[in-house]
């Protein structure tokens, strides 16, 4: 592990060698001093919306033509986005491990080495999960008097030591990995789907979806449990953590049937449209029950979209590649923080931020000292937001040597050998390789101000 000491001029400095697309970036500096700023705060209600495999490109607001998000197009309207916020790793247990943790995959143990994915994926045969050693959010806003609930996939581990309620959260209605399926073989069972530590069901079995249609109840389901989670705080007055992690834009996608048939762009499109209706939704209920000005809402997603569905999938707008690369489709994440009469309404904030920094600005906002004793990644970001301030920074830089291991293979061997294309239709010859190419000697660059979508390397 290797931290690149000098930022000057380099704002952001992405360098993940060893792994099979070598991508560093480079953007211009944004210069403005920032002094540490706590903001007013009051131990404000957190909610982070974390959709999964949803592109930069899929918002109304970052440019869709499709314009089939007026809700979270009104948020961006009420709040700010960062049109330069970053995932800590392109696929779903890294990023999500790094959010919990505030710290890079390659600390908090859940990263990818010199092949596709290896040992950041953790479908239903992995052994292993989050390490106890790592302090998950809630945990830390429990030191506050936080009540948290996790709503959705969590996708850190499966077996009973490392679930979301052996980790901080009080309350978790979802599942612990994607749902891919149906398996019905006993080897195999389907994916099971918790209310608190009791399994309530199984997808596809009392949790149905239905991969001819697409459809599927599960967003109005995980969007009923989110509501019902926030009028009892609201009755009760304590402060609150709601990660909220529907799944439905992660193939196969899904949607209930009133969304099934209603968006210019299939069913990822009617699956993004629901997503929309549940979000705005939940803000609606803050502000019923008068809770708007004392909750930070922020929606992101966990990777871009996955190109390998092709059509069929999401957008990453401009950028190159997507989902399991490290260019700019993979990392590169929509972000909206709402949060109205602290967040100035309308405004475009280009802070380089990552989903590092969500951890680090929530105890900030709860006023709880961050952990001493471990490493951590993120900065406060409330400066940016409640002040909308830019500033310097370098994102992250590490070097992955000897350290890195294989703990198990998600592809078969020939796929290993022949690769997979993750850039269907966006090869940029040099640059997207099928195979894995080694760039640690030569590692390729681009200049992110100019060249935004990673065509021409400048070296
Ligand atoms: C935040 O600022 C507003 C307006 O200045 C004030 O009314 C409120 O009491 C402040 N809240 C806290 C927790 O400081
Ligand atoms: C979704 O809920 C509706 C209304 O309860 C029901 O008719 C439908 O069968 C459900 N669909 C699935 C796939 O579970
Ligand atoms: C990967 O492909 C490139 C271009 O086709 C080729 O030059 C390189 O030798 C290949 N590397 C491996 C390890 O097969
Ligand atoms: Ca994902």
């Amino acid at each position: 592990m290797t931290r690149i000491p000098n930022c000057q001029g380099i704002v952001l400095l992405l360098l993940l060698l060893f792994s099979h697309i070598v991508s560093i970036t480079l953007t211009l500096a944004f210069s403005v001093a920032v002094t540490a700023n706590n903001g007013n705060t009051s131990k404000p209600n957190i909610i982070i919306m974390l959709m999964d495999d949803m592109g930069w490109g899929d918002l109304g607001v970052f440019g869709n033509p499709a314009m089939e998000t007026p809700n979270l197009d009104r948020m961006a309207a009420e709040g700010m986005i960062f049109p330069n916020f970053y995932t800590a790793n392109p696929l779903c247990s890294p990023s999500r491990a790094a959010l919990l943790t505030g710290r890079l995959p390659i600390r908090n143990g859940f990263y990818t080495s010199n092949a596709h994915a290896r040992n950041a994926y953790t479908p239903q045969y992995i052994v292993e999960g989050i390490s106890n050693t790592e302090i998950l959010l809630p945990k830390m806003l429990h030191k506050a008097g936080y009540v948290s609930k996790i709503v959705g996939k969590w996708h850190l581990g499966h077996r009973a030591s490392f679930l979301p309620l052996k980790h901080g959260f009080h309350e978790w209605f979802g599942s612990p990995n994607c749902h891919f399926g149906p398996f019905n073989d006993l080897d195999r069972p389907n994916i099971p789907v918790y209310d608190g530590a009791q399994m309530v069901g199984r997808y596809y079995e009392e949790f149905p979806i239905d991969k001819k249609t697409g459809e599927s109840n599960l967003t109005q389901l995980y969007l009923q449990h989110a509501l019902e989670f926030i009028n009892r705080q609201a009755v009760t007055g304590t402060p609150f953590f709601l990660y909220w992690a529907p799944d439905a834009t992660h193939a196969p996608v899904y949607a209930s049937r009133r969304f099934l048939g209603t968006s210019q762009r299939g069913i990822y499109g009617d699956a993004v449209r629901e997503l929309d209706q549940a979000v705005g939704a939940l803000l609606e209920r803050l502000h019923s029950l008068d809770l708007h000005s004392n909750s930070l809402v922020f929606f992101t997603s966990d990777n871009g979209a996955a190109l390998i569905s092709g059509p069929k999938g999401g957008s990453n707008g401009p950028f190159l590649c997507g989902k399991e690369t490290t260019f700019e489709g993979g990392m590169r994440e929509p972000a909206i923080a709402w949060w109205p009469s602290h967040i100035p309404p309308g405004r475009v904030n280009h802070q380089l931020a990552t989903v590092m920094d969500l951890f680090t600005t929530s105890l900030v906002l709860a006023g709880v000292t961050p952990p001493s004793s471990t490493p951590l990644d993120g900065i406060d970001l409330t400066p940016a937001l409640l002040h909308t301030r830019t500033w310097d920074r370098c994102i992250c830089a590490f070097v992955c040597l000897d350290g890195c291991f294989i703990l198990m293979t998600r592809n078969s061997w020939q796929e290993f050998h022949q690769g997979i294309n993750f850039c269907p239709a966006q090869e940029v010859h040099g640059v997207t390789t099928h195979n894995q190419t080694d760039h640690t000697q030569h590692p390729i660059l681009f200049h992110l101000g100019r060249d935004p979508g990673e065509k021409y390397p400048i070296r």
